[in-house]
């Protein structure tokens, strides 16, 4: 076991007793007993609704959920706590920004994604083009699975108002230059969107360094529990943008005919926010820190190399993506087996990971597959994870010969 996961594992009970090997950390991620503490606490001790309550209890839950953003500001190196909106995840995030920020758009500005990003941030551009007669760009992607700035250069151009691109792929493992796309777009004077889903859980994020006006990711995939996420937007482009959904505390004032809006970022918070998963991402915050965003990073590009070399000795296997500039993610195809046939005969090893299109079908089809075999690692995984997968892999293969 390596030294990063021999001190963490018995943190996450599900490990407890059990040889599972998840490998399928890109789509969600397991949670240490302090973040299920937490939620059984806020459960237990501290469940009222939030900024509506005057007793006690009511304010006790206030502050543990604006406690939580001031520490989710700090982790992305935000400068203020209030430009930090809770969502439900990444895909709220993004949809958010093509309702609120997409409304300013004019017949024919054009919005530019890349063909390596997920379903959540093609979909709600392509619905936003619809409604507005704008047009979607795609940065092209190399044989090796990185964007293809020679190929995209006249793609960046007066026209294009909306930059999103995703930090890390969540099929190849990509790990894309943020800052050249954020230059490149703000020099055409376009907003830059970071889809932040996978890079928040593999890599110390800070918004400035990145220069980028949004950045958005989910709670689950950096050991935090589900339906809770984050918008991270600039303040002076949150505070211009109308709210996206209504009703509950969005509001300033509410007459019969008319509305004005709180401020940021409660304008964007409608209803009643998942406060007690807020909770527990602040505490999921606490331990990744605890360990060290760096360390993190370390442990998983050593177990993203390993992985690479160990698969790359099975026998007609097709690697997808870059050898080098990667983490956390493989995705890969068995010459003759289907992904499906794999992940079936995987879970009899107790081996879990994801096949499929993984939410990502025009990538899919560019790599000329209608599904991958995925492997997807974090801090609890090791090299004998990766060796139990290999060794089955291995088994499968002789099963199909
Ligand atoms: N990808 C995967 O298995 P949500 O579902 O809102 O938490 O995240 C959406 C999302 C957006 N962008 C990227 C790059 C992602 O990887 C994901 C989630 C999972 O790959 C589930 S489909």
């Amino acid at each position: 076991m390596s030294q990063l996961t021999s001190r963490v594992k018995s943190d996450f009970p599900i490990f407890t007793d059990s040889d599972l090997v998840y490998l399928d950390n890109a789509s969600t991620t397991q949670k240490p007993q302090k973040v299920l503490d937490t939620i059984n606490s806020m459960y237990t001790k501290s469940n009222a609704n939030v900024h509506r309550a005057l007793y006690s209890l009511g304010a006790r839950a206030t502050e543990e959920y604006e406690k939580s953003r001031k520490k989710l500001a700090n982790f992305i190196g935000a400068d203020s706590h209030k430009e930090v909106v809770f969502t439900s995840g990444t895909t709220e995030s993004l949809n958010l920004l093509a309702h609120s920020l997409g409304s300013n758009l004019n017949p024919g500005d054009e919005i530019l994604i890349s063909e390596m990003e997920h379903h959540s941030n093609i979909i709600p551009w392509q619905q936003l083009a619809k409604r507005t007669c704008a047009k979607i760009q795609y940065i092209p992607i190399t044989k090796d699975g990185e964007l293809d700035f020679r190929q995209s250069k006249q793609l960046f151009n007066s026209k294009t108002k909306i930059v999103s691109i995703t930090h890390i792929s969540n099929v190849l493992g990509t790990i894309n230059p943020m800052k050249k796309i954020g230059k490149l777009a703000h020099e055409c004077g376009a907003v830059f969107i970071v889809d932040g889903a996978q890079g928040i859980a593999h890599k110390k994020i800070n918004i400035k360094d990145i220069d980028c006006d949004f950045y958005a990711f989910s709670g689950h995939k950096m050991l935090g529990p589900t339906g809770i996420g984050v918008l991270w937007g600039k303040f002076e482009l949150l505070n211009k943008m109308d709210p996206f959904m209504g009703g509950g505390e969005m509001i300033d004032k509410v007459t019969m005919t008319s509305a004005t809006w709180n401020e940021v970022p409660y304008k964007f918070e409608a209803g009643t926010p998942n406060f007690i998963q807020a909770v527990g991402l602040g505490a999921a915050v606490d331990y990744l820190e605890s360990i060290g965003m760096e360390e993190i990073t370390n442990h998983e590009k050593q177990l993203t190399s390993y992985s690479l070399s160990e698969l790359q000795k099975i026998d007609n296997i097709k690697i997808h993506g870059s050898a080098i500039n990667r983490i956390g993610v493989v995705s890969f195809n068995i010459e003759n087996i289907h992904p499906h046939d794999l992940a079936q005969f995987l879970n009899e090893y107790n081996i879990a990971l994801r096949v499929g299109h993984h939410c990502a079908q025009p990538l899919l089809s560019k790599l000329n597959e209608t599904a991958t075999a995925r492997l997807s690692t974090y801090l609890y995984n090791d090299e004998q994870d990766i060796d139990k997968l290999c060794m089955a892999l291995r088994e499968i293969i002789e099963y199909f010969k």
